[in-house]
């Protein structure tokens, strides 16, 4: 799906603000017809964001079901002979939209955007009903995987009347209207889709392009140098532009070039109906034994795991997080994140392009794990057919929506499965082929928590990325050697010897609530944290098939309720209000005494 632009075509009308809103306590909106009046109830929300943090009401902050928001919606009457859509950045995990009561989209997934077509529903002489439920419940079948369930199950006499929602992650299931809602004014024949492959032919570069539109059309390319400047041109759905004395796109040194992409009538192709700039740079991506390379250089992925997650609005996108955030990974010198787990508003992409950062993508494929290796996940009724098949229609939405950008250099396809089960093999080759065929030109991987001896799946990817959490997960507060590097190295030499994969150590840390301290450090002090990413970046500077290091987390962030949990998960280099924490000092230190590809080595004393 394309990134909604501005052009002398096309036109955004942004709905963000407080809308109308109200919890459907018993899921009878509907039959109330509440898609077709004001909503009862008089209550405002926010959009975008998260509703459970926005409220003093538990019951909305805990939530299963469904809740409503509506507003009223003019459009201008200079829209009155184009197009007109509307385009929901995230909502989930399903939503149903309505237009003056009628049903007008459905979607299922809370972390991709959906778009409504209105093309003549429009009025422009009246004000219009939008309405928009929004379920969180989630079943095996969903990515994230989870399930309602009676609460109380295991309290004798608890009548179980009332649920909950099980979810199998980590991080909290924030839900509402996440990105933004935007009403778009389209030409009616315009581009449809567009995909662009960058490669390089020695100091020439290449550009690949395919582009669908919505009728019959010529199609005119170029491409413009960051000051404007015409350096190629070319026509048609598809084909190859050659950029002569090309320059790279780079991590930390990322040049952009702007594709220009013109859609004209079919006859004579005289008339301009459509024109849509897309930010492209030039870079390839490969994998060899050893190394990650970026345009042929090895690259060394020095940055974090994230999420999406910010006091207050929760999940909900906004701005100020992106340049807090990628300012903070600029200020620990790091040259990478990954969009753990799920994908982000694309703002963080363009963002991430600009500054030449580099991004593993990631589907929301977490929740296939129940830490229990009595239980089997991939079996009928659990992680099945039915996943598989929605598992793949995310890879899709997600290469459909960010494969242009140049920052993702890979995509991370599965989180943290039981690899070892016999039903991961079928699954994960399926998956797999589905995903080279989407995007046959990046990288694939899995989060892997297996036992390297017995996984089933890492040879059909890439590369091995590994989370392992010595010191604390395993022997919790044991800062032994022996423990945290020794049982550490032993398993990430097991990956490369089985399967001969340069191997990226995706998630590691502890811990730490900020200003706790305690010397000797024991767990949840800021001293363990630090002393464990110590232990562990020693050890992986140890060993020249290591690829990188992302450190879990950039910032505390919002978990369901459990006993290894203190109002969150507290393994942020930085609080939930991202200031930094002693590790991050330390970090720091580590990670900007190398250029912006190379690998750190070495811990340096004092902060
Ligand atoms: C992991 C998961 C991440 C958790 C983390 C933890 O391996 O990928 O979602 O938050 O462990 O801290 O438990």
């Amino acid at each position: 799906m394309l990134t909604p632009i501005d052009s002398e075509t096309r036109e955004r009308s942004s709905l963000d603000g407080l809308w109308r809103f109200a919890r459907d306590a018993d899921g009878s909106g509907e039959a109330q017809g509440w898609q077709r009046s004001p909503l009862p109830g008089g209550q405002v929300m926010a959009v975008p964001a998260s509703y459970n943090d926005l409220t003093q009401d538990p019951a909305l902050r805990d939530h299963v079901g469904a809740v409503w928001y509506q507003r009223e919606v003019w459009v201008p009457r200079g829209w009155a002979d184009d197009a007109v859509e509307l385009r929901v950045g995230a909502a989930g995990n399903r939503a149903t939209v309505w237009w003056d009561g009628e049903p007008v989209a459905e979607h299922r997934g809370a972390f991709l955007p959906f778009a409504a077509d209105l093309d003549r529903r429009c009025d422009p002489g009246r004000a219009h009903l939008l309405t928009i439920r929004v379920d969180n419940r989630l079943d095996f079948s969903d990515l994230p995987t989870g399930a309602v369930l009676p609460a109380g199950r295991e309290r004798p006499g608890y009548d179980g009347s009332r649920t909950f929602l099980e979810s199998y992650h980590d991080f909290f299931n924030y839900a509402g209207i996440h990105r933004s809602v935007q009403l778009l004014r389209l030409p009616r024949l315009r581009l449809a889709s567009l995909r662009t492959v960058p490669g390089l032919a020695g100091d020439a570069g290449t550009l690949g392009w395919t582009a669908a539109t919505t009728g019959p059309a010529t199609v005119r390319v170029a491409l413009l140098d960051a000051e404007g400047v015409e350096v190629a041109t070319g026509s048609g759905g598809e084909g190859t532009l050659r950029i002569p004395a090309v320059r790279r796109w780079a991590p930390g040194a990322p040049y952009l070039y702007t594709l220009v992409v013109d859609v004209l009538d079919a006859a004579g192709g005289a008339q301009l109906h459509d024109r849509y700039r897309l930010p492209v740079g030039i870079r390839s991506v490969a994998v060899e034994r050893d190394r990650f390379l970026i345009n042929g250089e090895p690259f060394y992925f020095r940055g974090v795991g994230k999420h999406e997650d910010a006091a207050l609005h929760g999940r909900g996108h906004h701005p100020a997080l992106v340049v807090k955030d990628l300012g903070l990974l600029d200020w620990l010198g790091a040259n990478s994140f990954r969009t753990s787990h799920y994908p982000y508003d694309e703002g963080w992409l363009y963002e991430a392009d600009r500054r030449g950062l580099v991004v593993i993508g990631e589907v929301p494929s977490i929740g296939f794990n129940p830490w229990d290796l009595q239980q089997q996940w991939f079996v009928p009724g659990r992680v099945d057919g039915a996943t598989l098949a929605n598992h793949i229609a995310d890879v899709a939405a997600l290469v459909a929506r960010d494969g242009n950008h140049p920052c993702i250099v890979a995509w991370d396809l599965l989180v943290e499965a039981p690899t070892h089960e016999p039903g991961a093999l079928p699954y994960c080759t399926e998956l797999v082929r589905a995903a080279r065929a989407l995007d046959p030109h990046r990288p694939l991987t899995f989060e892997q928590s297996s036992d390297p001896r017995t996984c089933r799946v890492q040879q059909l990817v890439d590369f091995v990325c590994v989370s392992r959490y010595y010191g604390w997960y395993h022997n919790p507060g044991d800062l032994d050697p022996a423990v945290v590097q020794g049982c550490l190295l032993n398993e990430l030499d097991a990956w490369r010897e089985r399967f001969g994969q340069p191997v990226l150590m995706l998630e590691f840390g502890a811990d730490a609530v900020a200003g706790m301290h305690c010397d000797p450090p024991v767990m949840f002090s800021e001293e363990f944290q630090a002393e464990i990413l110590r232990l562990v970046t020693a050890a992986l500077d140890t060993r020249p098939w290591i690829i990188g290091e992302h450190v879990w987390n950039l910032a505390d962030f919002m978990t369901k309720q459990g006993l290894k949990r203190a109002v969150g998960n507290r393994k942020g280099l930085f609080t939930r209000e991202r200031q930094p924490k002693l590790a991050a000092h330390h970090l720091r230190r580590r990670w900007r005494q190398a250029g912006p590809a190379a690998r750190p080595q070495g811990w340096p004393a004092g902060i």
